[in-house]
């Protein structure tokens, strides 16, 4: 097989930045011909699973509150829109690096919800055997190469899997899932770098939700539009709406299109909300009355499902019918992971390293620090 590197172009150092249409009701109204040449099933696919991923995620916070969740526990409460959007443009056998808020984009992956909650509840059938927990899933056949907990940990590793597709010759494309706040760690910037240099075909995706914790963006990034950015490494940049599944898909689509046939690497940015605290322990009481309400009135999923019954794609029973699927599903991943197996204790090790390593302390915390035979 060639080398990819033969047929992959230098990519394009044109700046076509679209500027993101903030999603307010009147903006959504006005917008209805936009599922002209849509498919109906598509877009009740659409509504179908950003309401698991939301009804998934409301049970990871009870079961976090019960003490069946231990950890941290970050949800995706907010960004159904954008995770559904960015997934559907993936291949099963392409690669996604995403940060700790990732269960949805484990689900929109392909990954089984009961796998997933199995995971957060830290039980063997979990996608990481019950070792990761909620933000370290990982799953090979699916294409997921973490969840990864330190912030920009998976930038210089997505990078450097696209370069081995390149290497390779293969076809895939690699997508890298960040929030805002990260694109201030300096591996950030050297990834992008060596992306653009060497033309890799990787998705650089910012998932800006206007908060790194209870830091605004506006705080924090000297240059607070997140994908003008990519043009310091001459790469392409753009914003959408990621309140708007369709706006994602079609920038996704086109984007990991673009990487895969040669065109190189780009930065996405997906502007939306995040409805609840960074994490299920967080109350937000940094966040004004105000910015929690503009939040919950861009709430994609509600947003969605008001459009898609105006424009006769559902009407109430059927939006409804989805709902309960969508509830039921979630409700036999929480009993699925519930009945599942804890981990062995004396399996703790057994993943440590990927090959045997010499004086692997193998010691529990009750153990012995030196062995009766020393
Ligand atoms: C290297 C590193 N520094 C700090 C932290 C603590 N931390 C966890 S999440 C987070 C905020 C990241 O915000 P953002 O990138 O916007 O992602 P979001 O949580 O909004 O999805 C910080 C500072 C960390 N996990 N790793
Ligand atoms: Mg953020």
């Amino acid at each position: 097989m060639a080398p990819q590197t033969a047929t992959r172009s230098k990519a394009s150092s044109r700046s076509t930045s679209t500027k993101a249409r903030r999603s307010t009701s009147a903006a959504r109204s006005a917008g209805h011909g936009r599922f002209s040449g849509e498919s109906p099933e598509k877009l009740r696919d659409h509504f179908r699973e950003m309401t698991l991923i939301r009804r998934f995620e409301e049970r990871a916070a009870q079961g976090y509150t019960q003490a069946k969740i231990g950890g941290y526990c970050h949800l995706n409460l907010g960004e159904e829109a954008t995770v559904v959007g960015l997934m559907h443009a993936l291949r099963t056998s392409d690669l996604l690096f995403t940060n700790y808020r990732e269960h949805g984009y484990a689900i929109a992956k392909g990954i089984e919800p009961g796998r997933v909650m199995a995971e957060l509840y830290g039980r063997t059938t979990g996608t990481s055997k019950g070792w990761g927990g909620s933000m370290h899933m990982f799953d090979v056949e699916n294409g997921l190469l973490g969840g990864y907990g330190i912030v920009g940990g998976q930038i210089p590793l997505a990078t450097g899997a696209a370069m081995a597709i390149d290497y390779r010759g293969g076809d895939e494309v690699v997508m890298c899932q960040m929030g805002d706040g990260t694109t201030n760690i300096g591996a950030f910037h050297e990834a992008l770098n060596i992306a653009a240099l060497w033309n890799l075909p990787v998705v650089f995706v910012v998932v800006n939700n206007q908060l790194g914790m209870g830091t605004t963006v506006e705080r924090s990034s000297a240059e607070s539009e997140l994908h003008k950015r990519a043009s310091a490494y001459r790469m392409h940049g753009e914003r959408v709406d990621g309140n708007d599944v369709l706006a994602v898909r079609e920038a996704a689509d086109r984007l990991v299109e673009r990487a895969r046939s040669g065109g190189g690497p780009a930065l996405l940015e997906t502007v939306s909300d995040r409805l609840k605290g960074h994490s299920v322990v967080d109350p937000g009481k940094y966040r004004s009355d105000e910015s929690a309400q503009a939040a919950r009135q861009n709430d994609p999923v509600v947003a969605l499902r008001a459009e898609l019954i105006e424009a006769g794609i559902l009407d109430e029973d059927a939006a409804a019918d989805i709902e309960t699927k969508a509830q039921a599903d979630a409700d036999a991943a929480v009993a699925f992971a519930d009945d599942s197996p804890h981990p062995d204790p004396a399996t703790l090790f057994d993943h440590t390293y990927a090959t045997p390593v010499a004086n692997d302390s193998r010691r529990l915390p009750a153990d012995p620090v030196f062995p009766s035979s020393f």
